[in-house]
């Protein structure tokens, strides 16, 4: 059966077409369109409306190549970010961006009124600032008429569930992530909320991933030229679908999601809520087929990223497989960072804040462009290699094996570094597991195939997965015992 995937990312969004025949998965890219938020005086927002008018291109594709071959479609995006809606199903705002700088400040303003481990308990939620809860906490000190006119609160993919079909849900994964959901209860900490004083009444329902949430009206499949098509929600956190086409065949692996961020972790059947994750701040967001996903945020290749807009700022346009190939001739292990130091999450310049970075921590400073981006690089494995050992402390067991998935996967010396600094094989792909992921939950919806396990069965027989032997282990080992005290 032939299924549609819109997959999200902070950079670009994606339409893929998914066939599934002879159990194995094929895909089709049938539309592509940058994703660029806009930020006007009040601040950093992402542009939904065109976002919207981009996936309807992407169906209206979709459907005069395949008719009405399409059994359904779903959407997955970057977790956290939310639209309000008011009376009549207005849209309030223009949904914040969660870059933007209007939460500095609120987490510790909420600790205030509900302790940080209270907080963690009722959620298992890493604390980041921008955090759904923190964002709400936001829109009350800072616009608090307009929040009392909102009706209803959703998340990005659930807000273009609602522009697709009109229908209101939540979804369980990206309800997750919003630090504003109790995993062990199955609902919305409601008593937190109102501690804090936030409405509880905006809330949806919180369907499981897999569920159907409705039909397209009629007036999007007249726009579209498509016929009934049914839209459902997969794990519509990315993450949960990256992580739901990780290819492993046992639990003892880690993964990493590399994009923008670098997601890395393991897959538990019970969030691991304790005074160990608590205090090194892991997370336990919820996945596809009733598990959790126990990890960290890595700042990831947005360090990358950063660079080569500020370059091409300055008329240096460089591709990321040019800036690659000066790393990879820079030379090794001279100077490195912590990717997740404030400093990284939004700079105006980021080359020049790593290179402040390595000045302030009295490290030689990269000076030319392949040196920065290899020192960005190298500090992602490094820091991947901490995750690593934190995780094996917490579960007290190894995990021999690392995987690699989505874009990110593509930077070959990012999959190599990563071998040498984490001392285990790296198997990498598929660099569309984030749409493969949202594809098979679509399967699964349709009773196309019974569940989690079928569906890796399936990402490995269809995907060629690339694999990472450790190389310079020593070197690493030596360099990892300087990073550890950057760390900690
Ligand atoms: C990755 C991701 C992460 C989330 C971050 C912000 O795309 O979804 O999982 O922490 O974006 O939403």
């Amino acid at each position: 059966m032939r299924y549609l995937a819109f997959d999200l990312g902070a950079e670009s969004g994606r339409a893929i077409i998914g066939t599934l025949a002879d159990a194995r998965l094929t895909l089709e890219e049938i539309y592509r369109f940058p994703n660029e938020p806009v930020r006007i005086p009040d601040g950093l927002h992402w542009d939904v409306l065109r976002l919207f008018h981009e996936m309807k291109e992407g169906l209206r594709r979709a459907a005069a190549r395949y008719g009405t071959g399409l059994k359904s479609l779903a959407v997955d995006t970057w977790g956290v970010d939310f639209g309000l809606l008011g009376d009549k199903d207005i849209l309030l705002a223009n949904p914040y961006h969660y870059r933007d700088g209007r939460t500095r400040g609120v987490m510790e303003e909420a600790f205030k009124i509900v302790q940080r481990e209270e907080i963690f308990s009722q959620t298992g939620i890493q604390f980041l600032p921008f955090n759904s809860l923190y964002q709400l906490l936001a829109w009350r000190q800072q616009h608090p008429d307009l929040l009392s006119q909102a009706q209803a609160f959703l998340m990005i993919p659930d807000l273009f569930n609602f522009f697709f079909t009109g229908i209101k849900a939540g979804e369980f994964t990206n309800a997750t992530t919003t630090q504003m959901y109790n995993p062990r209860t199955g609902a919305w900490a409601a008593d937190m909320l109102a501690k804090l004083g936030l409405p509880v009444n905006l809330l949806p329902a919180v369907n499981p991933p897999g569920t159907i949430v409705g039909q397209i009206l009629p007036r999007v499949a007249r726009e579209t030229g498509t016929g009934e098509i049914p839209v459902i929600a997969p794990g519509s956190h990315d993450t949960a679908s990256a992580v739901a086409a990780v290819p492993a065949a046992g639990p003892d692996y880690m993964y990493i999601s590399c994009g923008t961020w670098s997601l890395v972790g393991t897959e538990v059947r019970e969030p691991v809520i304790n005074e160990q994750t608590l205090s090194l701040n892991f997370t336990n967001e919820g996945g596809v087929g009733g598990t959790f996903r126990l990890l960290k945020n890595v700042t990831g290749l947005w360090l990358v990223q950063e660079c080569r807009r500020t370059w091409a700022r300055r008329g240096e346009n460089l591709s990321y497989s040019e800036l690659t190939a000066m790393a990879r001739e820079a030379k090794p292990l001279e100077a490195v960072v912590d990717p997740d130091h404030p400093s990284f999450l939004n700079p105006e310049d980021m080359p020049a804040a790593i290179q402040a970075y390595c000045r302030e921590t009295g490290q030689p400073v990269p000076g030319t462009k392949g040196e920065i981006v290899r020192c960005a690089l190298e500090s992602l494995a490094l820091k991947y290699r901490w995750v690593l050992e934190k995780l094996e402390d917490i579960l007290g067991k190894k995990l021999p094996v690392v995987h690699m998935v989505g874009g990110g996967t593509q930077n070959e010396l990012l999959c190599r570094f990563t071998a040498g600094a984490t001392g285990r094989q790296v198997v990498a792909g598929p660099v569309e597991a984030t749409a493969a992921g949202n594809l098979l939950v679509q399967a699964m919806a349709m009773g196309e195939i019974k569940n989690l396990v079928e569906a890796r069965e399936i990402v490995r027989r269809s995907f060629v997965l690339k694999t990472y032997d450790p190389e310079n282990t020593g070197a690493w080992e030596e360099k990892y015992e300087v990073f550890v005290k950057l760390v900690s």
